[in-house]
């Protein structure tokens, strides 16, 4: 495959942006190679600046559930550009898609919109110190919320154990207050609560993990994170950027039946623009300024460009039959997968919610980061490489998750997992 011109802007893009990226995982080191500049995308499709075509189960990290510029998120885009991009002032857009992403969320009766998954977790965090006064966070190792500094925290000497900073930069008095426990383990959730339940401001979850690559919730763990929570009278915050919209127009917790206190959204909300969300019960964002005490504000947050866009979005997912047909193509993809690498004889795990889905190469059963990191991640770089060679483009890491878009044919549905049986031949070499 002829790379030239990435690697030609690559040197460039070195140049004047730390990695050349600006987002680490852009650039491709987990795969080793240099990261693809991208041309264009047109439904499942994508075109790098040598020409080469690519179909995509990448969908920009999740947001792209209708495929690369689909012709009514472009002309609502166009519209609204026309008329203006930010005016730093309110709109009936912002109230068009709070109303619709309310209709669609069973636990959130009043939502704030920011401008990035982050945003979004770094204020529903403040949120639930503020109400709470409490300090303490608790997350899940292998669990991503966004480069926030009480998220970029790592277990300390054991799980659930004073947190240490992930990276310099992290202050050490505030990593101490984020405790981290291993997904799906009821057992340490429950142990944490008792010993320091009453110090705990919040739980954060991604109620399906996606971070470590797909990692579904074990029966039971949800429902003993939202008992914990109630009884300490901590809050129960739902990560939602990836499976919000993802795995039903409800998210996870419609789909799981939970009701968490605080809803973080990200990524499909936006339609591909710049729009992340938190929300909650009129009580808990009561709390958030004006009206409350604590303040979080945004120069871009909700600008009409981005509202545009999103609710062209929520349109298209209200529509009948999306869900089904976003199963039914997920569902076909991984069984191919799955029957290519019985049929070699290779190692793997598959784990997929809806149109979420992952393929670990390990021979260990997938319930949290721990077996995650068994997987052989030669084995992944190597077939990575050999599907890129075949026009299909995956994430560039084995721990992030694949997406369906509702766009993709059954015939590429069809290339994609002849292309996997022959990168898992060469990568099994
Ligand atoms: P952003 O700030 O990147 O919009 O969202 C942060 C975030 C929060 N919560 C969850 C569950 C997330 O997955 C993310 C961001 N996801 C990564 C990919 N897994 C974004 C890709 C990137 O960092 O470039």
């Amino acid at each position: 495959m002829n790379k030239e011109n990435s690697s030609t802007l690559y040197s460039s893009a070195k140049k004047v942006m730390p990695g050349g990226v600006n987002s680490p995982v852009r650039a491709f080191n987990a795969v080793g190679g240099e990261p693809l500049f991208i041309k264009s995308g047109k439904g499942s499709q994508i075109i790098d600046v040598d020409g080469n075509k690519f179909i995509d189960y990448v969908a920009s990290w999740g947001p792209l559930i209708f495929g690369h510029a689909h012709p009514r998120v472009v002309e609502a885009i166009i519209r609204q550009a026309e008329l203006g991009t930010s005016y730093g002032a309110s709109t009936e857009l912002e109230i068009e898609l709070a109303e619709k992403v309310v209709s669609a969320f069973p636990s959130v009766e009043i939502v704030r919109m920011v401008n990035s998954g982050t945003e979004a977790v770094m204020s529903a965090l403040r949120l639930a110190r503020g109400i709470t006064g409490r300090d303490k966070i608790v997350k899940f190792e292998g669990c991503y919320h966004g480069h926030g500094d009480s998220l970029l925290v790592k277990a300390g000497s054991g799980l659930a154990s004073l947190g240490i900073p992930e990276c310099p930069g992290i202050v050490s008095s505030l990593a101490e207050k984020t405790l981290n426990l291993s997904y799906n383990d009821v057992e340490g959730v429950r142990d944490l609560f008792q010993r320091e339940g009453k110090d705990i401001a919040a739980l954060i979850v991604e109620p399906i993990a996606g971070n470590m690559g797909v990692i579904p919730p074990s029966p039971g763990f949800l429902q003993a994170l939202r008992d914990e929570t109630k009884k300490a009278g901590a809050l129960l915050i739902f990560d939602e950027v990836i499976s919000g919209l993802r795995v039903s127009l409800g998210g996870a917790q419609k789909l799981f039946g939970i009701t968490p206190d605080i809803t973080c959204m990200g990524k499909i909300i936006g339609g591909g623009l710049p729009v992340g969300a938190y929300g909650g019960s009129k009580e808990v964002m009561g709390h958030i300024s004006p009206v409350g005490s604590i303040y979080q504000a945004g120069t871009l947050s909700g600008n009409p460009l981005a509202m545009a866009a999103g609710n062209v979005i929520l349109d298209l997912l209200s529509e009948p039959q999306v869900y089904e047909l976003l199963e039914e193509k997920s569902k076909k993809l991984c069984d191919g997968f799955e029957k290519n690498t019985q049929e070699l004889g290779v190692s793997a795990q598959f784990t997929r919610v809806g149109s979420m889905f992952s393929m670990f190469f390990t021979d260990q059963q997938i319930t949290n980061f721990e077996s995650v990191k068994t997987c052989d991640t030669n084995f992944f770089k190597s077939y990575f490489n050999a599907l890129l060679e075949e026009g299909i483009y995956i994430a560039p890491s084995q721990f992030e998750a694949g997406f369906m878009s509702a766009i993709h044919s059954d015939k590429e549905i069809d290339q994609t997992i002849d292309a996997n049986l022959k990168a898992l031949k060469v990568a099994s070499r």
